[in-house]
């Protein structure tokens, strides 16, 4: 084949694939309940979409934990009442809780690509977590457990 037969051959290529490419990012959304969020953990794929919905009845937010999520990862804080979404890029765990309701546990872990830091999260977790924070190692036993099947 000629360079140019390559080129062409490249660029057609290219473009099938590109559609699939886009598609691959999907949008997942977290329902705030009653006092928790469904589902609790999540995984997904780095550049994916991370929807909080439902969340003005009963007045919930989304605080990420810190130094519960990885390294060069953006915190986040969302307002009381407001739907609010993320696009998390840097693969691990990210932990995070609905201030208002934390006293029942409401909180939830999701995980972009591998648990990289879930060890290392689990560790900080128990060292350093205080009071009803300290509810979300249950969550991240589970992550860890289900790293290891
Ligand atoms: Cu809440």
């Amino acid at each position: 084949m000629k360079p140019s037969t390559h080129f062409s051959l490249f660029v057609a290529l290219f473009l099938a694939l590109s559609p699939v490419i886009v598609s691959a990012q999907e949008t997942h959304e977290i329902n705030a309940q009653a006092r928790v969020f469904a589902p609790d953990i999540l995984y997904v794929q780095p550049g994916d979409a991370i929807q909080w919905v439902n969340m003005a009845v009963g007045g919930h937010d989304s605080v990420s934990i810190e130094g519960l999520i990885p390294e060069g990862a953006e915190p986040w804080r969302s307002q009381i009442g407001e739907n609010f979404g993320i696009t998390p890029t840097v693969e691990g765990v990210y932990a995070y809780v609905c201030e208002p309701h934390i006293g029942f546990g409401m909180m939830g872990v999701i995980v972009v690509g591998k648990p990289v830091n879930i060890d290392a999260s689990m560790a900080f977790a128990q060292e350093k977590l205080q009071g009803p924070y300290r509810r979300i190692i249950g969550k991240l036993l589970k992550v860890q457990q289900d790293a290891k099947k």
